[in-house]
């Protein structure tokens, strides 16, 4: 099975963004069959760069990260929204506002990768976790949802994680725990 993991490059001053070091991580120490992908964070160009690696990959599941920094858990994400509303510039400085990720798209999409067994298996490995039914309306929610439209008609699960920043919880402790997890997907622990 093909697992592609994507994380996004730094945004907002940050120097890192702990969601391309533990997909590449990840990526690193499984090798063959786990891949990952760095994506800009930037509403113009994320979803050409992830479509396109997509087409060519063909991946059976998929598996996002982003930041998010005022949180203090791990939150895999129910829901995508088919909107675009930043709060802050992006990458390119650009800040959509109140529109449609895709126009003509459903309002939402639910993830297909379940959640709930994602918090409960991360919690189970000791770090905390938790539900979220919210992305956000900025990049990481924008990703999410085109991921979701893409393999809507294509086919393949897609699953999105918010991570809490290295200071909350350790870049070691968060890599151990989604490597457990990722070792239940590609176990097929999750009917793929
Ligand atoms: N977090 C942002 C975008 C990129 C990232 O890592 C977000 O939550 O939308």
């Amino acid at each position: 099975m093909r697992v592609l993991l994507t994380g996004f490059e730094p945004f907002d001053g940050g120097t890192v963004n702990p969601s391309w070091e533990v997909a590449s991580a990840l990526a690193r120490s499984r090798g063959g069959e786990v891949s990952a992908l760095r994506l800009p964070v930037s509403f113009a160009r994320s979803l050409g760069v992830l479509y396109a690696e997509l087409e060519r990959l063909r991946p059976q599941a998929v598996i996002s990260f982003g930041l998010a920094s005022s949180r203090s858990v791990l939150t895999p994400e129910r829901v995508a929204l088919n909107l675009d509303e930043a709060r802050i510039p992006d990458n390119d400085g650009s800040q959509p506002s109140d529109i449609p990720v895709v126009p003509g798209a459903p309002a939402a999409y639910f993830g297909t990768l379940s959640a709930l067994l994602w918090a409960r298996a991360l919690e189970k490995e000791g770090v905390p976790a938790q539900v979220s039914y919210s992305a956000g309306t900025y990049v990481c929610n924008h990703v999410f949802f085109g991921l979701l439209h893409w393999q809507a008609s294509r086919g393949g699960v897609g699953g999105f994680c918010h991570l809490p920043p290295f200071e909350t919880v350790s870049f070691e402790r968060q890599t151990a725990a989604l490597d457990a997890f990722l070792g239940d997907v590609l176990a097929q622990k999750f009917k793929i």
